[in-house]
């Protein structure tokens, strides 16, 4: 087992070091023909993880589930669905993982159940009694709901309690009703819930829409922002009073007791406030900078976003990391399972090729924070192939198609941006092979399978000399290697050629040390010439060469080099 250092030096946690790996269990790998991923297909590729460089594995929900929103709507958070496997199984993946020397982190989804919980099924049977008051309830407004707010995915926030003239609140889909974390009660079975899976050797958690809980009581409306007169549910956010003392309670009562690591799915939070979420001092260790992916945002609905561009996301990038500063620790990623493949859509099209796509990975994994890959990242998987409206599954898909076209896009158009943006191109099965279902199922695949299998697969990528495994095995390890950890893990960060319009490039130094290592790519096109004096030694090349002439470093087109810089780096070129 690989050493830890001590959960009692506050200065160098357990996780900082790690790699993790989110692996979304109906996609992953099928163990039983019965076309859906689970918990033994998880188990057999243990030590395809482990010898990636995975420290750390976060499992989307594997709960007891009606899947109305692919297992996001938990109607048992104390189980393990059938679908998946049983607690047998999850003992088991604990403890391989242990063996391992790897963790589990799970999925916590407590700013909302599923209306199939036996707490919204008691609150309907008898909404004046302890379990109505778990969820919130409100009498309507003229005939319809109390306020104007929109649900995530689509619709009014509100619907009808069934057998009620009361509207229960919900912030993404109507199966997904809202938890009441102003109930004391609601707080209490949380935390012992939470508490229950810490104790049975689950290392942490990703806190789903946790910015969620706290609402902003009054229940006002909010600023139209849709033809219909609804307000997109996430402007009330900005109004909520503090969120602090929930959060705390979980800290307190649960995460710190454990040493758990715990990484926030925050959106959108204030620069200002950045420590008081994420710092030693904040409520949970890391969290998500999703900046980079919605920095093309401009309006509620997906038909409204701007084509990607470059400078715009890089410098997304350089103000995430610059607001965390020393103190804040974020958590990295490409992709996940609500984001596009990154190879389609970080990179302009035709681009996607191995430079690329290793240029991607090593400008993010080399970043200060924890790299978190999503599955198939590792071997460049691309967006899913999707003909018609019909071909989605992914209810907030759905929702933005309509949405598009109600606002009198084409289908062609409403179409383009769905391929573009679906949530649905992360979720088609990992592509282990090139043999039938890409080895993932013997079966019939719950969602079908990426055509682009053939030549796109674990088996055919390791054979290859362009490995994007391979890069990434590397990449891995020097982030890994105790030798760079006081510069690539808890190094500082300071963006670089800021002023070239095609590179993308970076500081990490050492703080005790000094030491520094630059990283260095073009992001475009032929060749780009960056004046370089320094000496330095390549600590990774994604091209076979680095020419350097003149006091100029030459990039090919997505060269990207990870360069030891300064007196005693230097290297016979
Ligand atoms: O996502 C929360 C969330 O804010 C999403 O609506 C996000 O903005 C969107 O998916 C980006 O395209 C979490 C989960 O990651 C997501 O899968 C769930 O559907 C959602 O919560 C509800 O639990
Ligand atoms: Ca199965």
């Amino acid at each position: 087992m690989p050493e830890e250092r001590g959960a009692g030096q506050a200065s160098s946690p357990w996780w900082q070091n790690k790699i993790a790996y989110q692996i979304y269990p109906k996609s992953f790998l099928d163990s039983n023909g019965d076309g859906i991923g689970d918990l033994p297909g998880i188990l057999s590729k243990l030590d395809y993880l482990k010898d990636l460089g995975v420290d750390i594995l976060w499992l989307s929900p594997v709960y007891p589930s009606p899947m109305v929103d692919q297992g996001y709507d938990i109607s048992d958070y104390y189980g393990v669905d059938p679908c998946f496997g049983s607690m047998e199984d999850m003992d088991a993946l604990i403890r391989e993982l242990k063996r391992r020397g790897m963790r589990l982190v799970m999925d916590l989804v407590v700013s909302h159940c599923s209306d199939q919980h036996p707490w919204f099924q008691e609150a309907i049977r008898d909404p004046a009694g302890k379990y109505g008051q778990y969820f919130y309830l409100k009498p309507g407004r003229n005939g319809g709901p109390p306020n104007n707010w929109r649900a995530e995915f689509g619709g009014s926030c509100w619907d009808r309690l069934p057998g009620s003239d009361l509207y229960y609140f919900h912030t993404f889909a109507k199966e997904q009703p809202d938890l009441n974390w102003e109930n004391p009660e609601i707080r209490r079975n949380i935390c012992g819930m939470v508490n229950w899976w810490l104790d049975k050797g689950v290392s942490g958690f990703r806190l789903d829409a946790i910015i969620n809980l706290k609402k902003d009581l009054t229940f006002r409306d909010g600023p139209a922002d849709s033809p219909d007169g609804t307000c997109a549910v996430a402007k009330m956010l900005p109004q909520t009073p503090e969120i602090g003392a929930f959060l705390n309670q979980l800290k307190r009562e649960c995460f710190l007791p454990h040493d758990a690591f715990t990484v926030g799915e925050v959106f959108s939070i204030a620069p200002g406030r950045m420590t008081e979420f994420g710092g030693p001092e904040g409520y949970f260790s890391t969290l998500f900078d999703f900046g980079h992916c919605v920095a093309d945002r401009s309006g509620a609905y997906w038909y409204q976003y701007k084509p990607f561009d470059f400078q715009t996301w890089r410098d997304a990038i350089f103000q995430s990391q610059e607001n965390a500063g020393n103190f804040v620790f974020l958590s990295n990623i490409l992709e996940n399972h609500d984001q596009p493949r990154s190879p389609s859509f970080f990179l302009p099209e035709g681009d996607d090729s191995y430079e690329g796509i290793t240029a991607l990975a090593a400008l993010s994994v080399l970043l200060r924070g924890i790299p978190f890959l999503y599955q198939g990242q590792e071997i460049g998987m691309r967006n899913g192939s999707f003909r018609t409206a019909e071909d989605f599954e992914d209810l907030s898909t759905r929702d933005q198609y309509r949405a598009a076209l109600s606002a009198g896009r084409t289908e062609a158009e409403a179409m383009a941006v769905c391929r573009r943006r679906s949530r649905d191109n992360a979720r088609t099965p990992m592509q282990w092979t090139g043999g039938k279902h890409a080895g993932f199922t013997s079966g019939t695949p719950w969602f079908p399978v990426n055509p682009n299998y053939r030549k796109l697969n674990v088996e055919a990528d390791a054979v290859s000399k362009r490995s994007v495994r391979g890069w990434y095995k590397r990449l891995l390890a020097l982030r890994k290697d105790p030798k760079w950890e006081d510069v690539l893990v808890r190094g500082g960060f300071r963006p670089a050629f800021r002023e070239e319009p095609e590179i993308f490039a970076y500081w990490r130094t050492g703080e005790s040390s000094g030491r520094r290592v630059l990283v260095l790519c073009h992001y475009g096109r032929g060749t780009a010439s960056v004046p370089f004096a320094e000496p330095f030694r390549v600590l990774l090349n994604n091209c076979d060469h680095l020419e350097c002439r003149e006091g100029c470093l030459r990039l090919r087109t997505y060269q990207i080099v990870v360069l030891a810089c300064g007196a005693g780096e230097e290297e016979a070129l």
